[in-house]
């Protein structure tokens, strides 16, 4: 069964209940099942991340199914909690990343794993490194790769798992 791993992000309304929630409906998929969840990360916005701070997380899943399949339940999942009040438009509440599904590489419109921005975030190595350790990339741990983005990203942890997870 393919081991998928993913980044979520929030940054809008309350980002823990967001999350928790995004959580909860990716272990309601009939085919997926959460095996892990990090600890929750306050992360100063990067690239075009808009003002206001993220909380940030890596989740490990068990998906039964292609990563198409699963790529969509996950625009779903955003669909459902991030759709914004009528008429106001504005950043989404929820942000669901594919980071890598099994050793799958897929370049497509819209859907390109390895994650290919993820050696340069530090709101995605820290967290991941927590629960996947031993994770390499493209020959590289993930600690090394933390080492080469310096510390320029702020990353701080504000919960462990079994804080705010179940
Ligand atoms: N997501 C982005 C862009 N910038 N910055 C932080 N700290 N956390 C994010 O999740 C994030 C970001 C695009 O999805
Ligand atoms: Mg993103
Ligand atoms: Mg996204």
């Amino acid at each position: 069964m393919p081991t998928v791993y993913l980044s979520l992000g929030s940054n809008l309304g309350d980002r823990e209940a967001n999350l928790r929630r995004a959580v909860q409906m990716l272990n309601e998929i009939p085919r997926a099942r959460v095996v892990a969840v990090s600890s929750l990360y306050e992360t100063a916005p990067i690239e075009d991340g808009g003002p206001d701070d993220y909380l940030n997380l890596a989740v490990k899943v068990d998906v039964d199914g292609t990563a198409q399949e699963f790529h969509h339940e996950c625009s779903r999942i955003e669909q459902t909690l991030g759709r914004p009040a009528p008429p106001r438009r504005g950043p989404r509440l929820i942000d669901i990343d594919i980071l890598l599904f099994d050793d799958a590489c897929i370049n497509e419109p819209g859907l390109q794993v390895p994650h290919p921005r993820m050696t340069q975030r530090a709101f995605v190595l820290v967290p991941l490194s927590e629960i996947e350790p031993s994770l390499t990339l493209h020959g590289k741990s993930l600690t090394e790769w933390l080492r080469l983005l310096g510390n320029s990203q702020t990353v701080q942890r504000v919960k462990r798992a079994e804080e705010w997870w179940r």
